[in-house]
């Protein structure tokens, strides 16, 4: 490989992994997301990783899938590979523990989509999303017509995805894709002090959590309800609740050992 598409680091219990494609707004192509999900699955089976935090530059998270190389592919190609992003559902659930996108400067197409399949997205100020792909001649082939839905709604998510349009960081915090809108001056560093203190928490219970919210989004009401509570069950079989709770009743900090 030419170029390193994508950087790793571990600080503290937190895994940061920067998109660094630069000079063409960090698009995505096949190879860099073959890099991203090692990386991913590097991070997931490193003990010392609690939390994982997926960003990109100050300019770009990702401004899409590499439309260079993706203007000349044909129907049997990408059929019979069943590429774009087949294997990313498969990912989606080898990854456990929690992901944020941190989000700064542009989030479109398959940007917008990669920052979706995260479980939480904080943006920076500069923040634009949209789904810009009917420009192309095409439409969101990674979860933009899906996940942009169940987050935003059927009107703005047709009003994104039929005109192309961006939208920036406040209107897509009110409308609900967006967790938390922080300043641009050191908002990377922001992110990873709220990762921190989520990795702070039992890793086990991080991802018991996880997995409940994701299930809201896959099933009913009532199953739903049942999975939360067999889990919040399950809880009680771990040393870190004993240890959240004694600790709570000792009025001490807990020492939570991932048991
Ligand atoms: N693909 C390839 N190159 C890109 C892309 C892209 N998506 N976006 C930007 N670039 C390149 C530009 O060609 C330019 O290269 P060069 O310097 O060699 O001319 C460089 O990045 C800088 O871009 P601009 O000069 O255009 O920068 P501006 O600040 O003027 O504009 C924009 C920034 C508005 C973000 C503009 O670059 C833009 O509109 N980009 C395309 C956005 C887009 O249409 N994205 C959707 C792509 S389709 C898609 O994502 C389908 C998803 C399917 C799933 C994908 C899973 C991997």
């Amino acid at each position: 490989m030419s170029e390193e598409f994508v950087l790793s680091r571990i600080e503290g219990a937190v895994g940061v992994i920067t998109i660094n494609r630069p000079k063409v707004l960090n698009a995505l192509s096949n190879e860099l997301m073959h890099v991203l999900s090692q990386a991913l699955l590097a991070m997931q089976a490193d003990s010392n990783v609690n939390v994982i935090v997926l960003t990109g530059s100050d300019k770009a998270f990702a401004a899409g899938a590499d439309i260079s190389a993706m203007k000349d592919w044909d129907y049997m190609d990408v059929y019979k590979s069943n590429y774009i992003g087949g294997d990313w559902e498969t990912m989606k659930n080898v990854i456990r523990k929690p992901v944020i996108a941190a989000v700064s400067g542009y989030a479109l197409g398959g940007g917008c989509e990669l920052a979706m399949m995260c479980d939480t997205i904080y943006a920076a100020e500069s923040a634009r999303f949209g789904q810009p792909e009917i420009k192309l001649g095409t439409i969101p082939g990674l979860g933009g017509t899906q996940r942009l839905t169940r987050a935003v709604g059927k009107a703005k998510a047709m009003d994104l995805v039929l005109t192309g349009r961006m939208m920036d960081a406040k209107e897509a915090e009110s409308a609900g894709l967006v967790a938390r809108v922080l300043p641009v001056d050191n908002f990377l560093d922001e992110v990873i002090e709220i990762a921190q203190g989520m990795a702070g928490m039992s890793q086990t219970t991080l991802m018991m959590a996880k997995e409940c919210v994701n299930v809201a989004l896959e099933t009913t009401l009532e199953q739903g309800l049942l999975f939360e509570r067999r889990v919040f069950h399950a809880t009680f079989a771990t040393k870190d609740q004993k240890e959240g709770m004694d600790a709570f009743v000792g009025k001490r900090a807990p020492a939570f050992n991932n048991m």
